[in-house]
């Protein structure tokens, strides 16, 4: 029988990659400092300060300073949300080990439900619900957010942080649609390819080689969220904002090797780091 989770051999690779992805200490460790556990890059500059001092605590310094600037790119995203109150309901597509949904619970009090093609993901990030003893209001299940399963008219809110290369936009922003309520906000931290540079560049290929995304060109999402009401109220070019932190990655023990193809695709100018905040109507 056809998994209706896992529907094509491209979701499978997807979730096999995360599943297997478990001795990460670009994760892990920078996870460990306060216990929220990011699958996405950083913002806003960091603190040169860090790199002087006793050497045999540099790297401490340089995980947490890293763990910083993730965190406030999740509080970011999360103050494009617009106001939610605690009886609303929101959605993470894509919550990796849960970083992002557990802020958001924390800020608006709400319950908070994330969808995730890998069954590791959910587990690591439902036992972190459960060790901070709000597994009642977060929740994080084994699903596919193309096709949630989750009740239509619901959502106040959704995101998707660093997570919209891995699926076909239109059939994405129909699934979110589906689930905002009227006046609901869609918002996206993404990385996109620069249709003004013309098509892929080698330093976007390696990075899609290495995670196995497909990253979308800019014109993509605009044109997607437009056929399925979903109508930008803001977009924020990060590029320049996250540029220092992949200069600082590229300093630490825990650099994966992708720092230089980032680093090069931003300053050729063939990539951007995006924040697109949509309202449905
Ligand atoms: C995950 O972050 C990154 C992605 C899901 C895809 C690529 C994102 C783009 C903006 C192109 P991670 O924290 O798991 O990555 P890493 O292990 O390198 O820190
Ligand atoms: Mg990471």
């Amino acid at each position: 029988m056809t998994s209706t989770i896992l529907r094509t051999d491209f979701e499978k690779s997807v979730a096999a990659y995360w599943n297997t992805n478990r001795d990460d200490p670009v994760n892990l460790r920078l996870g460990e400092v306060d216990d929220l556990y990011h699958h996405h890059y950083g913002i806003g500059p960091y603190d040169p300060s860090i790199l002087d001092g006793p050497a045999d605590t540099r790297e401490q310094r340089i995980i947490a300073e890293l763990h910083r600037l993730e965190s406030a790119q999740a509080d970011l995203l999360l103050d494009h949300l617009g106001p939610i109150g605690p009886e609303q309901l929101i959605l993470d597509g894509g919550s990796g080990r849960g970083g992002t949904s557990i802020m958001a619970h924390q800020r608006f009090g709400c319950e908070v439900d994330g969808v995730s093609i890998s069954e590791y993901q959910v587990g690591f990030a439902n036992e972190q619900a459960a060790r901070r003893g709000i597994a009642d209001k977060v929740r994080f299940h084994f699903r596919n957010m193309l096709e949630t399963q989750l009740p239509g008219n619901t959502r106040q809110a959704i995101w998707t942080n660093e997570t919209t290369m891995y699926v076909d936009l239109f059939d994405l922003f129909a699934e979110f649609a589906r689930l905002l309520r009227f006046g609901g906000r869609y918002v996206c931290i993404t990385g996109c390819a620069n249709d003004v540079t013309g098509l892929r560049s080698k330093a976007v290929s390696r990075i899609n080689e290495h995670y196995t995304c497909d990253i979308h060109p800019r014109s993509q999402y605009f044109k997607a969220l437009a056929a399925n009401g979903l109508v930008p109220i803001n977009v924020v070019d990060l590029t320049a904002a996250t540029i220092p932190y992949w200069e600082l990655r590229a300093r630490s023990e825990v650099a994966t090797g992708i720092e230089e193809p980032f680093l090069t695709a931003y300053r050729e100018n063939s990539f951007h780091y995006l924040l697109i905040a949509a309202d449905r109507i």
